[in-house]
């Protein structure tokens, strides 16, 4: 008997660990699907918030690849590119892998698995077919939750909410209509959260670090291939960024430039050269750096064209230029932190990423950086753009954080 008793006893108390972890934490779960990687990351931390508002563990989903050639979006374990455990300074997670084979079965039974969308649309497959949430068709939908063998039983349509539960009252709605009791696990057929990223959330960047295998190869690729000081810079120019370009109005933010215009546009507003600064530009602005610096090599990432044969032109071979042998974003963008200082691109939310991690890390050891094509201007110091920053820092004081002080990105210390 007592045998018995001692061989079921970790059975038992499997399932009142399961029981207890279902009751107290509720789960998040989403499909990253928007856009690539710097897309990914910026919904990533605005679901981060959105699981931590509402206290419920966040399940932390693979990123999601398009190769190119290949038809359907392949999934990247989020362990393979950043580290788990210093998100848990932030607030609870687990990885989508272990969520999946060690406690899906129990908080989340098949007949069960409802997905959340904001409202309801149509099939792409014509009207014949029931409005819903659509969540598994297309690319990368359909690829993602295949991938966990995911199915939804049924949808909730959650639009009337939003997903601002900073907001107290947003809050008390999510938790009076969707509590842990009931929905275990609230499922996202895309990020509940706003992109851009909301100015509030761009801190949680700190908790993101790169695994050790991202970070020990940008490591020895410095060592071993550039001197230091040198400048990292991003230069964003395949034909997909070449295109939306166009589409750059000066009236509105576009992807990641408020990280240059400022929030309020106080720094200038968006133009299609800081989308997509000229080589003069480029070569002009990195004269400038590498002069300041003293800077023995220059780092060059890119997703196109690395202007390889121009840059040496233009400093007459006399200091090093090097990209990464391979095209591996995740590393490059580890390089880029390390550089001694960094020219992002205004508008690209991969840029965008490279810059957050040296504004908010409070361990980064390098922090400098500026944008290609952003002109030195004065502040603008209307009283009503200063009092919108007020409330911005108010907001991100409220969520956790804080912005570190605009001088560092442009130097202005004295100007507001
Ligand atoms: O990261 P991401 O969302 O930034 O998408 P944007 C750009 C992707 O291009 C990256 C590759 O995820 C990388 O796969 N890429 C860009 C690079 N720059 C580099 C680089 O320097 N090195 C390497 N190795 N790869 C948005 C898209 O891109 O552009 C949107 O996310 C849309 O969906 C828009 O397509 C036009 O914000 O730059």
């Amino acid at each position: 008997m007592l045998l018995v008793g001692l061989v079921l006893l970790p059975f038992f108390l499997g399932e009142v660990i399961a029981g207890d972890r279902n009751e107290r934490e509720g789960f998040v779960l989403f499909c990253p699907c928007m856009g690539r990687f710097g897309n990914q990351v910026e919904t990533f931390l605005g679901t981060f918030q959105f699981a931590k508002q509402l206290n419920r563990t966040l399940v932390l989903p693979p990123f999601l690849e398009f190769p190119y050639g290949q038809r359907e979006a392949t999934v990247v374990p989020f362990d393979r590119i950043f580290q788990v455990e210093p998100l848990k300074e932030f607030h609870r997670v687990i990885t989508m892998e272990e969520f999946m084979s060690t406690l899906a079965a129990n908080v989340w039974p098949k007949e069960e698995r409802k997905v959340f969308c904001w409202t309801p649309r149509e099939s792409a497959y014509g009207k014949k077919e029931d409005v819903s949430c659509q969540a598994k068709e297309g690319n990368p939908f359909g690829p993602f939750w295949d991938h966990y063998e995911v199915d939804f039983a049924d949808d909730v349509y959650f639009g009337d909410l939003g997903y601002e539960v900073a907001e107290p009252k947003v809050a008390a709605k999510w938790l009076r209509s969707y509590p842990i009791s009931e929905f275990p696990v609230l499922a996202f057929s895309s990020a509940p959260a706003a992109f851009p990223i909301e100015p509030e959330n761009r801190f949680i960047q700190q908790f993101f670090r790169w695994s050790e295998q991202v970070q020990r190869e940008a490591e020895e690729f410095v060592n071993v291939h550039l001197k230091r000081p040198f400048v990292g810079i991003h230069l964003r120019n395949g034909a997909d960024w070449t295109r939306a370009c166009e589409h750059v109005d000066p009236e509105y933010h576009f992807f990641a430039s408020a990280q240059c215009t400022g929030d309020f546009f106080e720094f200038g507003p968006p133009t299609k050269e800081l989308c997509l600064p000229s080589h003069s530009t480029i070569i002009k602005d990195l004269k400038a750096e590498v002069e300041r610096l003293e800077a023995k090599s220059v780092f060059v990432s890119s997703d196109h064209d690395f202007m390889l044969s121009e840059l040496n032109a233009a400093f007459n071979k006399s200091i090093g230029i090097r990209k990464m042998p391979t095209d591996n974003p995740y590393v490059s963008l580890a390089v880029l932190d390390l550089a001694d200082h960094l020219i992002a691109n205004c508008m690209s939310t991969f840029s965008g990423l490279a810059v957050r991690n040296r504004r908010f890390s409070p361990t980064a050891e390098f922090k400098s950086h500026s944008f290609f094509g952003m002109p030195k201007q004065p502040v603008h110091k209307a009283r009503e753009i200063v009092e919108k920053i007020a409330e911005r820092e108010e907001k991100a004081a409220k969520a956790g954080g804080q912005q570190p002080p605009l001088d560092i990105q442009f130097g202005f210390r004295d100007e507001l």
